[in-house]
């Protein structure tokens, strides 16, 4: 422990030094930029990019779109924040999409997509996204662009482990990072030890529509469980989570946890937890959580609260649950694209593990077990240990893969990328990246068939990159062609919030699937305005409901009388157009909520609770046609 104590603070020290050195005032491109890097990133003017990447927004809660290799962002996808660019969480459609047990909570903290597949490959359906602080999944059509489903991960807290999906996309997985009392209650904190539990939560996902459900949770011992990948090819059917803290310390301090020389990889056979809970096992328990949908032809979400789910004890499922020893604190937990290979990157251990799938079922046939956990077989480090890269930097957090036999690992301390090839694990090569790499990604890097020509590396420390803008400073992307043998930096460009994690597609996958506009003639709202007749003004108490039509250039009705101070106004704003890329927004005085940007075909609505009485314009707020700025209108609205 002392030996260990002292590695620690020797992996501080460098990332200080690191750190300091990287202070001395502006650096140059750093080293070794590629050749005609510009041209290689260079899209020209009316020119589309080659991969849509989507960049977890971390803190922002959100998920943004760039193209590679330009590095421009085309787009914020709003997911668990409210977003008052367009409206979300603030209108009265989507409001519902930010329901949980505990309430409204128009805030979380995103970190990793992943992009759903089709045997293996991706196919661009739709891209899921973890909430980590209000345990929460999402899932994203990719048609639209828009979050179409939440759902809350009830017996969970620090929803990391997440959200990972497997080679058909029958499940996302959901593991907690912080064990908690199961089910919650009031008890000693101290107490934690043999108490609290680590739930894997299986979503599955309907083929057709994508519809999550929470198939089960296993209840695993109280550690924490960082990060997942699941199994592909010869090892689909399993699901890898790293754990730390296995000793189970209510305090994270160096001197409680970290004791162990070695954490764990759970390998978990969700088939064959499948396989029992479909013949009747497991236990249904009571879980409030919420289930939040968006309908595309209502453009209205519904918010569902469920009451029970159901949970799976690891010791009642034979042969389901293996832990893997892996040195200290192992961070990412990487399946390479043969699903052989398992890399747990040890962010405290110097050397880089790898298991064998096939040597671990080997080691589970031929019982070679050190002990058990909680009930839990212990295989034997030797016997599932597949390689070890020796001593590659320092931090290892994340490994991606290329498709062509070879990894890179990212290194926080030591910040670089390092190349090593898998099976002689051996380091070819390594770049450095600026500064204090996080995860990093390779468009495809997730499934069996990656597209290994670019990595971009997600830098959590920006300083003298980029023109200064206050001491706060938006995180840093670099990209690097992989292409050739030595890795070429080619190009640094900001990121929103903070992006944990990434996933990229061609975009000729995806393109063709986008929609462009929606058709008015589909329109489901029930307060649409279709035709010119269908606008109305309906008084119900002291609630009124305005249909109201927008089309260039124009809103339909513009003067509007009868309201009173005290009413709850309705705007139901119906953009007519079918033409690509002619949103209309609607902005009402004084409105404490946002404004609505709606798109081609689309109904949304803002409640308005006028306080004064007076004549109160509204507008349009996006710049829609050379009538833009006579897109307005006015409500009387006369005493109580
Ligand atoms: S991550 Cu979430 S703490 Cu290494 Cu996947 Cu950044
Ligand atoms: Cu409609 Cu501006």
């Amino acid at each position: 422990m002392r030996k260990y104590k002292n590695l620690f603070l020797g992996l501080l020290g460098v990332f200080a030094l690191m750190t300091s050195c990287n202070n001395q005032g502006k650096s140059s491109s750093g080293g070794a930029l590629g050749s005609n890097a510009a041209d290689r990133v260079y899209v020209g003017p009316g020119e589309y990019d080659e991969f849509y990447a989507f960049f977890s927004g971390g803190y922002t809660g959100n998920l943004t779109v760039y193209g590679l290799p330009s590095g421009r962002m085309f787009k914020e996808i709003p997911v668990f924040s409210q977003f008052p660019t367009n409206g979300y969480g603030y209108s009265e459609e989507t409001k519902p999409m930010l329901n949980t047990s505990f309430g409204f909570v128009p805030w979380d903290d995103s970190h990793h997509p992943d992009i759903s597949q089709t045997n293996g490959e991706l196919d661009g359906r739709w891209i899921f996204i973890n909430g980590n602080n209000t345990p929460r999944i999402a899932r994203i059509d990719l048609t639209t662009f828009e979050t179409a489903e939440i759902i809350e991960v009830p017996n969970s807290a620090g929803n990391h482990s997440s959200s990972f999906i497997t080679e058909n996309t029958e499940y996302v997985v959901a593991g907690t990072r912080f064990a908690v009392p199961v089910p919650q209650r009031d008890m000693p904190i101290k107490d934690y030890k043999g108490n609290f539990k680590g739930a894997l939560s299986f979503i599955s996902v309907a083929p057709e529509t994508g519809r999550m459900d929470i198939k089960f949770q296993l209840m695993m011992p109280g550690f924490n469980y960082d990060l997942s990948h699941p199994g592909r090819g010869k090892s689909h059917g399993w699901f890898f989570f790293t754990t730390y803290n296995t000793e189970e310390a209510s305090t994270l301090l160096e001197v409680n946890a970290s004791q162990n020389d070695k954490d764990f990889i759970a390998a978990v056979n969700w088939k064959k937890i499948e396989e029992y809970v479909n013949n009747g096992g497991g236990t249904m328990m009571p879980a409030e959580y919420a289930h939040n949908v968006y309908d595309d032809d209502t453009h209205m979400a519904t918010s569902t609260m469920k009451k029970e789910v159901l949970t799976v004890d690891p010791t009642k499922v034979p042969g389901a649950v293996y832990f893997l020893p892996t040195p200290k604190s192992p961070h990412g937990c990487d399946v390479d694209p043969s699903g052989e290979y398992i890399v747990g990157n040890g962010k405290l251990s110097a050397d880089l593990t790898v298991h064998s799938f096939t040597k671990m079922l080997a080691a589970i046939e031929n019982e070679k077990f050190d002990g058990e956990a909680y009930g839990i077989p212990i295989l034997k480090f030797e016997d599932v240990l597949a390689g070890v890269v020796s001593q590659p930097g320092l931090g290892p957090l994340h490994t991606e893969f290329d498709g062509k036999g070879n990894a890179y690992t990212t290194f926080f301390i030591s910040s670089e990328v390092v190349k090593w090839k898998l099976g002689t694990w051996e380091v070819l090569d390594r770049q450095p990246s600026y500064y204090s790499v996080g995860h990093g990604m390779i468009p495809g890097g997730n499934s069996q068939k990656p597209f290994g020509k670019y990595f971009v590396s997600m830098n959590k420390i920006t300083k003298d990159r980029y023109l200064p803008v206050g001491p706060e400073m938006e995180h840093s992307a670099q990209l690097y062609d992989i292409s050739g043998d030595k890795m070429e930096l080619l190009l640094d460009f900001p990121t929103h919030g903070e992006p944990h994690y990434a996933a990229a597609i061609p975009a000729e996958i995806l393109m063709p699937k986008v929609k462009k506009i929606f058709k008015l003639s589909e329109n489901k709202h029930p307060y649409a305005a279709i035709t010119p007749n269908d606008t109305k003004l309906v008084r119900d108490g002291k609630v009124v409901h305005v249909y109201m039509s927008t089309i260039r250039s124009h809103f339909t009705p513009d003067n509007i009388e009868g309201i009173k101070v005290g009413d709850k106004v309705y705007f139901h704003v119906t953009n007519q157009e079918q033409d690509f890329d002619v949103p209309h927004g609607f902005a009402m005085i004084g409105a404490t909520n946002a404004e609505l940007l709606i798109a081609p075909g689309q109904t949304k609505t803002l409640l308005w609770e006028p306080k004064k009485v007076g004549v109160w314009p509204f507008y349009c707020t996006d710049f829609c046609s050379a009538l833009h700025q006579e897109m307005q209108g006015y409500v009387r609205v006369s005493p109580a």
